[in-house]
């Protein structure tokens, strides 16, 4: 495809969306400043450069694809892959077992992480313009005693993994300052049962103190969050961390704010109702993007029902757009990673895009003066509204690839590089 007949498409696509006041103009320069977090781990299954035990926690990379990041230059080349074929703002979201020891920084445990092993990580992303986010790793350890930690019974394990967390929120506090910007901390732990549990209000409660002391000193450079959890795999019995304590916690806390992961739900709850449900309580409602096959999968997202439903309650008011902090979440080790990368966030920017695009304050008046049959008609017809030739300009302005073009630069980078590891 030429750049003329793109641009000729889009100018017809253009004036159908005018007729209905749509300033797609505008909605495209607003989506491209959005910035979208993007998840490291799905380039390397999650596994980090700190342990070799392989994962745990109740969450699971299936797949064995060849051509694997096994370090961090692998893994940042991969990731810088990937992104050029992403438009829009991007952050990289990091977790605690992707530090970097080498001969001048060896090996340290996870409780006595410090800035300095993520200072590469700091310079690349300055270089490339990406913000950060930051993760304990509470996972894939030997002292997840039982798949507990700071919940377990054992004090030694809770304070292992609480002296871990006060050290990834310094190091996100120290990355806040560099980039001289916020960093989310995002605090996930797997803790739960397999079987029917004797006391589940024990672990609450220690998990409640865990949290205390972990978000006891206020870092003003912090987005401190926790995320809820309905079940782990091998953890099916009770989660610690669930959806209603972490909501009470988060609701309780100064500067504390909950994280909603749409894979964490009940399959038929609707995750996307769950945002406009929280926001009048909150000033950020961080969010973890995925797709679930049957359970928490986390296979990478595509341009589904779900996906726009979920970017619906992004895009329909300013209040949403301003508050939700955007997050991918997925982890596919049975297919090309780039291409997991390029296929799940594009599908994120595009589902923000087709939000962004619709009549929202229409739909809503339709909907306030009870014009119910006018709104069901009027969602109808947006959705065959020739919105592809409009996110083929946004990629195109954007300096991307369109979506027919990627797969032949996924898999010529496959052929050139990644097909070279192991
Ligand atoms: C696990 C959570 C959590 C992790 C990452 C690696 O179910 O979704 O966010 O996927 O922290
Ligand atoms: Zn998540």
């Amino acid at each position: 495809m030429g750049e003329l007949s793109k641009l000729a498409s889009y100018e017809i696509a253009k004036t159908r969306y005018a007729e209905f006041g749509i300033d797609v103009d505008a909605i495209m320069k607003k989506l491209a400043n959005k910035p979208v977090s993007v998840h490291c781990w799905q380039g390397d299954d999650v596994l980090g450069f700190d342990q070799e035990g392989g994962l745990s926690g109740g969450i699971q990379t299936t797949g064995n694809y060849p051509g694997r990041a096994r370090n961090f230059e692998e893994l940042k080349a991969d990731f810088e892959k990937a992104m050029s074929m992403v438009p829009g703002k991007k952050r990289i979201n990091l977790h605690a077992c992707y530090a970097i020891f080498t001969d001048e920084n060896p090996w340290v445990d996870r409780d006595k992480i410090e800035y300095k092993h993520f200072k590469p990580w700091v310079d690349w992303a300055k270089e490339k313009g990406y913000g950060i986010d930051f993760n304990p790793t509470i996972f894939g350890h030997p002292k997840m005693n039982n798949e507990l930690s700071l919940s377990s019974p054992d004090k030694e394990t809770r304070d292992f993994w609480i002296k871990h967390s006060i050290a990834c929120r310094k190091i996100a506090e120290q990355i806040g300052k560099e980039l001289d910007d916020q960093v989310l901390l995002n605090v996930w732990i797997p803790d739960g049962f397999k079987d029917v549990p004797a006391d589940r209000l024990g672990p609450r409660k220690r998990l409640v103190e865990s949290l205390d002391k972990i978000f006891e000193e206020k870092l003003p450079h912090v987005i401190d969050c926790v995320e809820s959890k309905v079940f782990g795999i091998g953890l099916e019995s009770m989660t610690v961390g669930s959806n209603e304590f972490y909501m009470s916690y988060a609701s309780t806390r100064e500067g504390v704010y909950n994280l909603i992961d749409n894979g964490h739900y009940h399959p038929l709850e609707n995750a996307a109702d769950k945002i406009p449900a929280i926001l009048p309580f909150f000033d950020k409602v961080p969010l973890h993007v995925t797709r679930s096959v049957r359970w928490d999968s986390d296979h990478a997202c595509l341009f589904d029902d779900t996906l726009k439903e979920i970017a619906l309650e992004i895009t329909k008011t300013d209040e949403a757009w301003e508050k939700v902090i955007v997050a991918t979440d997925f982890f596919d080790a049975s297919i090309n990673r780039v291409g997991a990368w390029v296929t799940g966030v594009r599908a994120v920017e595009k589902a923000l895009l087709f939000g962004l695009l619709q009549p929202n304050k229409d739909l809503t008046r339709m909907q306030d003066t009870y014009k119910f049959t006018e709104k069901m008609m009027t969602m109808e017809t947006f959705k065959s509204l020739p919105f592809g030739a409009i996110w083929d300009a946004y990629c195109v302005m954007n300096d991307v690839p369109l979506d027919s073009e990627c797969y032949p630069l996924v898999e010529e980078y496959e052929k050139d590089v990644q097909s070279k590891r192991d």
